[in-house]
């Protein structure tokens, strides 16, 4: 795998055409928005580019994706993946794509692409794509500035997070200034609840595994759990953000079963470290958010998981 700068991806984007970009698996804001601003700012340069249908895309974000999408990569088409970080994280269905070109903010990462251009700095993705778009002289228009805010926002939950940055803020300004629909994507993406979800909220306060004195909490979200309280993926999605957000908690960790492994997903304030707890599971991410697959019972998940959190979790 090579490492480009941001000239150097702009110029091999610049090179190539038929482009088919493709995002990770349990699709979140960042990687569907990213994929949309790359598609309309390729395609606003006279470049043929299509996003590959994630068929894992939930409801929310359904428009962002109109009019950009095709059902599969085909031969001679140039892959470009975005906030994907291995191969583990692409869906079932892309796991054979040979993609060139990964764009992505994710640091502990493996390299799978034959090129990448990484920025473990950037709160999101979005944030990449933008910065390349614009050197390759593309200019936001609405639709690319509700995407690239998507992405930002979504990944910098609204900007409170730890990983928010002076350029975060910028590139919001940017989309505002670029006619984002920012009070309307702020509602569906951080003023609506599901019912379902306070259900699971509810569920959570009642049922999660407190432990070293309520600064970790483990929450086993189990598929007759979803069942019962007819949950559907917009509900669970970033859910481990929910017990996060008790006072005194530190580390937050859900865990979701899944056929044959349990999901796990981890949030940790400042001063703890995610992705060091995930790297001793066989995964990986972020310090403050990271995640891993475990192969066993929901019970040796949370044993397992506990005890790894109790070791492994300080900076
Ligand atoms: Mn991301």
């Amino acid at each position: 795998m090579r490492m480009l700068t941001r000239a150097e991806a702009a110029a091999f984007l610049k090179d190539q055409d038929r482009f088919a970009i493709v995002t990770h698996r349990r699709p979140d804001g960042d990687t569907l928005g990213s994929a949309a601003l790359l598609c309309r700012g390729l395609r606003q340069l006279g470049k043929t580019a299509h996003i590959v249908q994630n068929p894992e895309i939930t409801e929310k974000y359904v428009d962002l994706h109109q009019g950009l999408t095709k059902p599969a990569a085909q031969a001679g088409d140039t892959l470009v993946c975005v906030d994907v970080a291995s191969d583990k994280m692409l869906p079932d269905c892309f796991s054979q794509l040979s993609i060139t070109l990964r764009i992505d903010h994710h640091e502990s990462a493996t390299g799978f692409t034959e090129l990448a251009l990484v920025d473990p700095k950037a709160a999101a993705c979005g944030e990449i794509v933008y910065n390349v778009l614009e050197e390759m002289g593309a200019q936001l228009d609405v639709p690319m500035a509700n995407a690239l805010y998507t992405a930002v926002s979504t990944d910098t939950g609204c900007f409170r997070y730890a990983n928010t940055t002076a350029n975060s803020f910028r590139v919001a300004a940017q989309c505002a200034a670029a006619g984002a629909e920012v009070f309307a994507i702020n509602q569906v993406m951080f003023e609506t609840n599901s019912l379902g979800r306070l259900r699971l909220q509810g569920w959570i306060v009642e049922n999660a595994l407190f432990f070293a004195d309520n600064t970790m909490v483990i929450v086993p979200i189990s598929r007759k759990l979803v069942e019962e309280l007819g949950l559907t993926e917009d509900d669970m999605e970033n859910i481990s953000g929910y017990p996060r957000s008790i006072a005194g908690v530190k580390m937050a960790a859900t865990l979701r079963e899944e056929s044959g492994c349990i999901k796990l997903s981890l949030r940790a304030v400042p001063g703890y470290d995610a992705a060091a707890v995930c790297a001793k599971l066989g995964g990986g991410g972020h310090k403050g958010a990271a995640g891993a697959t475990l192969y066993c019972t929901m019970d040796e998940a949370v044993s397992l998981l506990k005890e790894t959190m109790l070791r492994a979790s300080l900076v």
